[in-house]
């Protein structure tokens, strides 16, 4: 995919609608097929995936989640609710929220048809900070094994892992109920020039736990405002961003969220959706939710495994012990 620059940042001219209506019904119709090929993707077997949404604060990740929705949907809602600080360092989601197929294909037109699919529940957590440290890790770890009750503050679980270390397996214990994540989508904004790499990390090493390998995503943010200009400046910062979360370019979704700058219309009743918007996160998203990628569950001896092996070796080193003293004990 090509640099793009802000095509979402002029005001629509009423008048131009007329004008384009072949080329609004052909994104239309290419909206249509993007979905349908989704949904032929992600299919009715199996179980609906569990995804994680990742980043720092304020890179978009609640905005990915409606928009997301708004692209299947074909109605933009706020599912999850935005935060608009302009940089004062504040952040808007603070706790861990599950959005579930139940919930937010509820009010589609087509609910009946769609919630046959499976569309998968999301996780949408509070920004964490750049960093790779013991803390950071084991929150992810936690995240990730679905250890975390729904609706779960991250300043608190901080607080226990800092405070109550001893106390973790019995605060956030391992249940068969646990909602295990399938997929990590780690947000990056392409409006700011520093790429979180410490978190990178920190979400790569925790992504391969010697439990299981989770597959990983990326998806660039707001590429309707990138910080710089040059062609090659951004494409050495799309190239950076894929190494240190290890992935190929095609499970790098770039895009612009429904939000402030392209909303206004939407808001005004001009039309439902932005199909433009729509196609590059359903397409996106058929890479992602693509079920033959799975999650690589490592198989360790069980306690009893290694006990029955033990006692096994032990008895055979008694009896070769007793042969021994048979043979050559008189
Ligand atoms: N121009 C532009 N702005 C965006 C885009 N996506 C999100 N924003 C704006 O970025 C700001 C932060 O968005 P949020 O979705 O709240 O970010 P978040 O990552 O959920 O933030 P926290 O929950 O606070 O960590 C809001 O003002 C959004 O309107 C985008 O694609 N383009
Ligand atoms: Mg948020």
């Amino acid at each position: 995919m090509g640099f793009q620059q802000s095509v979402f940042k002029k005001p629509v001219d009423m008048n131009d609608l007329g004008d384009n209506s072949n080329e609004e019904i052909n994104l239309k119709k290419r909206r249509k097929e993007a979905l349908e090929e989704l949904l032929k993707r992600i299919g009715k077997e199996n179980r609906p995936l569990n995804i994680a949404i990742i980043g720092t604060p304020g890179s978009g990740k609640s905005s990915f989640i409606n928009t997301l929705i708004a692209s299947i949907t074909g109605e933009w809602r706020s599912h999850a609710m935005v935060g608009c600080f302009g940089g004062l360092g504040l952040q808007k989601t603070k706790h861990i929220a599950t959005y579930r197929k139940e919930k937010y294909l509820k009010h589609a037109k087509d609910v009946k048809h769609l919630m046959k699919f499976n569309f998968p529940a999301i996780l949408d957590m509070s920004g964490i900070d750049d960093a790779n440290d013991r803390d950071t890790k084991m929150l992810l770890d936690l995240v990730f094994s679905g250890r975390i009750p729904e609706n779960s503050k991250i300043s608190d679980i901080l607080q226990n892992i800092r405070q109550n270390e001893e106390e973790l397996n019995n605060l956030y214990p391992l249940a068969k109920s646990n909602i295990r994540v399938d997929r990590i989508i780690f947000l990056v904004s392409a409006a700011n020039p520093s790429l979180p790499e410490n978190l990178m990390q920190a979400v790569h090493s925790s992504s391969t736990s010697r439990r299981r390998d989770i597959p990983m995503f990326g998806v660039l943010t707001k590429i309707d405002d990138p910080f710089t200009s040059e062609k090659n400046e951004y494409q050495e910062f799309i190239s950076r961003m894929r190494t240190h979360l290890g992935i190929l370019d095609i499970h790098l979704l770039r895009c612009t969220n429904y939000c402030d700058v392209n909303l206004e219309e939407i808001k005004d009743g001009i039309r439902n959706n932005l199909p433009e918007i729509d196609i590059s996160v359903l397409r996106g998203m058929k890479q992602i939710l693509d079920p033959s990628i799975t999650v690589t569950e490592y198989k360790r001896a069980t306690l009893n495994q290694v006990d029955a092996g033990g006692i096994l070796m032990l008895a055979f080193v008694i009896l070769m012990i007793a042969i021994f003293i048979m043979l050559f004990g008189k």
